[in-house]
């Protein structure tokens, strides 16, 4: 495997254009792994037995997965160097139940948000997605599916390749296998869905969604406590999403290093309705 000084190898570069999405296995080793499946058993089920900053995500053993750093070796390769992480959940899924219906792909890119291009080498993605599967993940199991391609698809999709019913499925619907501890990446303008979980054993897992630090699709839930219980570094994934303020000279820009050394708050963290 060739490597390049973006931390994400050619050859994955390829897999991902062409696909739309990637799996890196176990990026989490397994007392990571075990630490954060107990984080999030006791948030589903004994809510109480967790300090408050830890009562959500992305705080307590999680919030080591914000940064991640083989995955944001990949975010600044598809994304760029400024990332904000808009949105993250943590899934406790039984067997039977399913996030919802395919969604995404074609020309329409949904919204310039979660748009999709390479030019000169490079891709610029829009809002990217990375699940953390904290259990093994055989393809059978009904973790996120996906149609392959579908990101850069010049035609709509067809309403042939849109079912999730047994029989009904287009022949291009295709997931992954990969140990607990594993990162997939896929652009939310892949089409994809989570269809019903097939195992006895749940589906433990977290979605995070990343995007270029100018934008904002998802009100951000994350609460108070969590936020506050979060090291200056992880806060600053979740600044306030602009790249530059024209009302100082010189511009001042929304940098890392900016937000790390000063006091601003994050973007609001009142999660009221
Ligand atoms: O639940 C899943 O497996 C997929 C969820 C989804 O659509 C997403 O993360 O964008
Ligand atoms: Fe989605």
């Amino acid at each position: 495997m060739s490597e390049n000084t973006t931390g994400m190898t050619e050859e994955e570069k390829f897999r991902f254009d062409l696909t739309g999405f990637l799996v890196r296995p176990a990026i989490l080793t397994p007392d990571e792994v075990a630490a954060i499946v107990d984080q999030i058993d006791r948030i589903f089920h004994d809510k109480e037995s967790l300090p408050p900053e830890e009562r959500g995500m992305p705080g307590g053993a999680a919030q080591l997965i914000i940064d991640h750093p083989k995955v944001m070796e990949v975010l600044h390769e598809i994304i760029g160097p400024d990332v904000r992480l808009e949105n993250t959940t943590c899934i406790w899924r039984k067997k039977g139940e399913q996030h919802g219906d395919l969604h995404g792909g074609g020309p329409g890119q949904i919204d310039p948000i979660f748009g999709y291009r390479s030019a000169q080498g490079r891709i610029h993605a829009g809002m990217v997605r990375v699940v953390f599967e904290l259990t093994n993940i055989s393809r059978h199991d009904g973790a996120t599916h996906f149609i392959p391609g579908s990101h850069k698809a010049n035609f709509p999709m067809h309403p042939d390749h849109m079912s999730l019913e047994e029989g009904a499925r287009s022949e291009f619907l295709t997931s992954y296998d990969c140990p607990a501890g594993s990162a997939v990446f896929f652009t939310e303008n892949l089409c994809h869905a989570g269809p019903p979980w097939q195992r006895e054993t749940p589906r433990v897992a977290i979605l995070n969604a990343y995007s270029h630090l100018a934008t904002h699709w998802h009100r951000l839930k994350v609460t108070p406590e969590v936020m506050a219980g979060l090291p200056r570094e992880k806060q600053a994934y979740f600044r306030e999403p602009w790249i530059a303020d024209f009302r100082s000279s010189p511009v001042t820009h929304n940098t890392f290093e900016r937000f790390v050394a000063g006091d601003e708050p994050p973007v609001d963290t009142d999660n009221s309705p």
